[in-house]
């Protein structure tokens, strides 16, 4: 008797990549990319500030995680205030109503203002409250996959220790006043909170290729997007958030702009050293995230994952 069936039964050797299915597994995802480190990139403006990495290592050391209260120097301070005063201003004009709305919230809240540098720990509870969002210190610039599968839990992994003073205006890598003045009052918004989790969904278990096209359309939607409202183009995207020069550009009308459609969107070559060379233009969170929903259907992956709030899980399905 011959059990063909079941020894020429082939199992598809589908090579699917890690991925968290529990927020804890998240001590998991902390790849960091160094080529923007003040100890690797020769134009970071610490570079030749031995005391500055020193400072920035020493924040970002999370030995006492979760959540560590850091005392910021005179100068971190002054630096943040500048940063603050000046893209506070124009944010009235520029950024999209909600971005108003959650920094508003902040202000009064978690003590947002050009005079202390807000604790993340405020800031979490804060967003956990509103969103589920929550904070995960993290000591820099992360890879893509594992940054992306943050999201899919409400885990935002975020900066703390703040740029050069030398170069107030500019970053070549995330800080704390790009966490936290370009993402964080987003985040305090449902839709979008949606809209970011459902990207991080979509990366869990994806190949290198979707990654990579994932975090495009991150680039240009949470990075560096803009929406209509009221008849007028705002910005919601936290790189055009966080930098007055780009901000400005980005509504100056002088870019390129294309409507926001995920397919053409992915595929954008862009900008991290520079401008945009085009930024896409959403409708409205709404359509982004039905948009974002139809491509990421799209996305060949062998089974489904569904994200379980009550156990803040994320389960894994068979493809029908
Ligand atoms: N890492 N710490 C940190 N902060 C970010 O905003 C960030 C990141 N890694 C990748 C990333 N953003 C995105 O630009 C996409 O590549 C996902
Ligand atoms: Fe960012």
């Amino acid at each position: 008797l011959k059990r063909v069936a079941d020894d020429v039964r082939s199992i598809p050797e589908e090579k699917v990549p890690w991925f968290p299915r529990q927020i804890k597994d998240l001590d998991r995802c902390n790849m960091l990319i160094t080529k923007f480190d003040p100890d690797m990139d020769q134009d970071h403006p610490g570079y030749n500030d031995s005391e500055y990495r020193k400072r920035r290592a020493a924040i970002s050391d999370f030995r006492h995680y979760p959540l560590p209260t850091v005392e910021y120097t005179a100068e971190e301070i002054s630096t943040w205030r500048q940063v603050y005063q000046q893209l506070r201003s124009i944010y009235p004009s520029l950024a999209c109503r909600q971005f108003l709305d959650g920094l508003q919230q902040l202000e009064k809240e978690c003590g947002y203002g050009d005079e202390q540098i807000p604790q993340l720990r405020e800031i979490s509870a804060f967003l956990k409250e509103k969103t589920g969002f929550q904070l995960r210190p993290v000591a820099g610039l992360l890879s893509a996959r594992d940054f992306l599968a943050s999201l899919a839990f409400r885990v935002f992994q975020c900066t703390q220790y703040i740029r050069h003073s030398s170069a107030p205006m500019h970053s070549p890598e995330p800080d704390c006043c790009h966490e936290l003045l370009g993402h964080i009052p987003m985040l305090a918004d449902k839709e979008f909170a949606q809209f970011s989790q459902e990207i991080g969904l979509a990366s869990l278990g994806a190949s290198d290729e979707d990654i990579e096209k994932l975090s495009t359309l991150y680039w240009f939607t949470v990075e560096f997007g803009l929406c209509k409202q009221n008849g007028a183009v705002k910005a919601y995207g936290a790189g055009l958030l966080s930098s007055y020069g780009e901000l400005v550009y980005a509504l100056s009308n002088e870019p390129e702009y294309k409507p926001f459609s995920p397919e053409e969107t992915a595929v954008q070559p862009y900008q991290d050293q520079t401008y945009q060379p085009v930024y896409f233009v959403s409708e409205s969170f709404e359509d982004a995230k039905i948009k974002l929903r139809k491509y990421s259907a799209n996305i060949k992956r062998p089974f489904a994952v569904r994200y379980d709030p009550f156990t803040c899980s994320v389960e894994v399905l068979d493809q029908p």
